[in-house]
């Protein structure tokens, strides 16, 4: 290959990254009425820069061909900042290792653009193996937080055991979303911390931390389910008072674990949870969102769990890296009542599904709970039945 058709296919790229980038999103046109999907995934792997990937120079890179691939872009926090949506994503090379880049996007639901660069993690004296799943919080303390999964080799495993690591809570914290300060791992009680959340207001002046203490690397063991608990300083960040506020509970699509989305969000009934719950199937765990309350007076009170899910993988976001998943920590509530909500399908790729204040509150308030039996869900449904068969004969 020459030069010349190094341009060229450096040309064919610089096109077709163009062209995806412009693509535009469309509204599904009939929804369930809870939230509404949009055709296109907002962030896939070919929406990472080619700078990232490709070396230009066509002496040294004659046949242009990649030479850092990018397995997938997922799981990704959150947050409005100067007028624009951002997203803190997750980002997984070829090499299996993840790192968090800024991407952002005028409208919040098409354009989403990376910034230049990666985010450069400062490190703790324990250098993490790997990062991913980022929670961002404006607090009131004025800092944005960003508490992510850091997870190492289990020192303690076996001889011949590769596998096995420790997964921890990182906590980084930024004014500007360029620099970024590093703080203390999360010290807890539980061998293992994933899916650690931090509540944007201060509870008797104290930070509160939402927490998922399991046992295992995958199996909760004796742990699991939605944690609370709270922080005197983040600078020496040890959980204090940790409990457990929504568990899991069999025959339930949680049944085996949980583990909580984004920040909530604060309104007038109460706080509005995102979670996701993971059961498991024949084909392997599936995880799937749903959402809860909580009460404005007392955090710790769960008032509110619709049964069943709020959203579950449909179409092609069923399948992918790890199939049958629906994961999201990122949602950003906006001025005029709107909400994004941000979630990944099957460890693969961003989407974007949009509601608003008013309706997730009908929803998470006015959605039967789940009742544990087959013979209570047919009960509900034929109360529903009776119920419109006297507002219309129409049935
Ligand atoms: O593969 C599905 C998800 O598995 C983990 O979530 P959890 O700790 O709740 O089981 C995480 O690794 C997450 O990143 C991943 O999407």
């Amino acid at each position: 290959m020459n030069n010349q058709l190094a341009e060229h296919r450096l040309n064919k790229l610089k096109k077709a990254f163009k062209d995806l980038s412009e693509k535009a999103n469309e509204k599904e046109k009939l929804s369930n009425g809870v939230f509404e999907r949009y055709n296109n995934p907002i962030l896939t792997k070919d929406h990472i820069p080619l700078p990232w990937r490709y070396d230009f120079d066509t002496q040294s890179n004659p046949f242009m061909m990649e030479r850092i691939g990018v397995n997938a872009v997922f799981n990704s926090g959150a947050i409005k900042w100067n007028h624009k949506y951002i997203l803190a994503v997750r980002v997984e090379g070829y090499d299996r290792k993840s790192y968090f880049s800024i991407a952002e996007s005028d409208n919040g639901i098409d354009h989403f653009k990376f910034w230049d660069q990666p985010i450069t993690l400062p490190q703790t004296e324990n250098p993490d193996i790997n990062v991913y799943d980022m929670r961002l919080t404006l607090h009131e303390d004025g800092w944005i937080y960003g508490i992510f999964c850091t997870e190492r080799k289990d020192p303690t495993a076996p001889a011949g055991d590769t596998s096995s690591a420790i997964a921890g809570a990182g906590i980084v914290r930024t004014k500007d979303l360029l620099s970024w300060e590093r703080l203390p791992d999360l010290i807890s009680n539980a061998g293992q911390q994933r899916n650690v959340v931090m509540h944007p207001e201060f509870v008797k002046g104290k930070y509160a931390l939402y927490t998922r203490p399991q046992d295992g690397f995958i199996n909760v063991g004796q742990g699991g389910g939605i944690g609370l608990g709270y922080v005197t300083s983040m600078e020496n960040p040890i959980i204090e008072n940790e409990r457990i506020i929504n568990n899991k509970h069999y025959h339930t699509v949680y049944e085996l674990k949980n583990g909580l989305g984004p920040a909530p969000i604060k309104t007038k009934d109460g706080w509005l949870h995102l979670a996701h719950g993971v059961r498991n199937t024949a084909a392997g765990l599936r995880y799937t969102l749903y959402m809860f309350m909580t009460s404005l007076d007392d955090i710790s009170k769960v008032t509110h769990v619709p049964g069943g899910y709020f959203m579950a993988p449909e179409n092609e976001e069923r399948v992918g890296d790890v199939s049958n998943v629906l994961f999201s920590n990122g949602w950003i509530q906006d001025d005029d009542g709107a909400v994004y909500i941000y979630y990944a399908s099957s460890d693969t790729r961003m989407h974007v599904a949009t509601s608003s204040i008013d309706r997730l509150v009908d929803y998470v308030k006015n959605t039967p709970a789940d009742n544990f039996k087959s013979g209570a869900s047919v009960k509900v449904i034929n109360q529903l039945i009776l119920k419109n068969s006297k507002v219309t004969s129409d049935l």
